[in-house]
């Protein structure tokens, strides 16, 4: 599939999905009660915690989780071409936020709120990857940190002790949380519902953080809700396959790494290893991003968040 970055979705999300939410969908009034899921299911693969790590709340009220260096096998190669070919990836250790970066976060900072379902504790919606990475730098100042991004370039220095976001490789990382079944959840496609807010169960919008069970590592909605925003440019494979720590993607492209499937997509966009592209800019008054969120990660070596 050709790349276009008119697209809502650079593939596999069908552009005219979101649109027609757009126009004839709207908030339904009200949340559904938090769901009372099992415990998330323990890793399956050697070397994963069994328990989740303890949180950290940071100076501006986020709680993050610190992930451990390790490695696993980034990729699958049951699924689309993009995904391919598994390789093994090492990655150091960092903290990345329990949940996606919500409203009343968001507006706090920034001073703005340019959801299209609000909520304070909903995830902040219809954000740019240019909102996400000034948000970062934003959060980097207020906490005395160094912002990761240049404000002319949006060039990232990994080097600063600031907030970014994830890489390609971190997200599915701590997305799989040590498993190494389609989702962190395991294999069946049925469970999809009880542990993400899809497509077949988000009623055309998204949810308040926290209510679906977290993942082994304490993550939540990794699986839907929104679809995350990474740092990496999009390439439609993995340049070499080779074994790689802290891989960065690509140097260049056109569009972003978007994860985890959202509201408007089903269960198979919100697999671990799932892979979408998108423009970082706005580039259609109709396609308005309210699909794409995110959630921030920052250097272990870097000072306790
Ligand atoms: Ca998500």
């Amino acid at each position: 599939m050709n790349a276009s970055p008119n697209m809502m979705f650079v593939k596999h999300v069908p552009a005219t999905l979101v649109c027609f939410g757009l126009l004839v969908g709207g908030c339904a009034p009200g949340d559904r009660p938090p769901t009372d899921g099992p415990p998330p299911q323990g890793p399956s693969s050697a070397g994963a915690s069994q328990t989740a790590p303890q949180p950290i709340t940071t100076k501006t009220g986020v709680e993050m989780v610190l992930l451990p260096a390790g490695e696993f096998v980034m990729g699958d190669d049951r699924a689309e071409d993009d995904e391919k070919p598994p390789h093994r990836v090492r990655l150091s250790p960092f903290s990345i936020d329990v949940t996606e970066v919500t409203q009343e976060s968001f507006e706090r900072l920034m001073g703005r709120n340019p959801s299209r379902f609000t909520g304070a504790d909903r995830p902040v919606d219809q954000v740019s990857w240019h909102d996400a990475v000034q948000y970062c730098n934003m959060r980097s100042l207020r906490e005395g940190l160094s912002p990761c991004y240049d404000p002319a370039t949006l060039e990232c220095d990994f080097d600063a002790d600031g907030y970014r976001l994830p890489t390609e490789a971190e997200w599915e990382y701590a997305c799989r949380a040590g498993t190494t079944t389609s989702w962190s959840f395991g294999d069946d496609p049925g469970r999809a519902a009880r542990h993400a807010w899809l497509k077949e169960n988000a009623n055309g919008t998204t949810h308040p953080v926290r209510r679906k069970p977290p993942n082994p590592w304490g993550l939540y909605d990794v699986h839907g809700n929104l679809a995350e925003w990474c740092n990496d440019y999009y390439a439609e494979t993995y340049e070499s396959g080779d074994e790689a720590t802290d891989p960065r993607g690509p140097a260049e492209g056109d569009a972003r790494v978007v994860r985890g499937g959202c509201w408007a997509t089903g269960a198979d966009r919100s697999r671990s290893s799932a892979r979408d592209g998108e423009s970082p800019a706005f580039v259609d008054v109709c396609f308005r991003r309210d699909a794409y969120g995110f959630r921030c990660v920052r250097r272990a070596d870097a000072d306790a968040p």
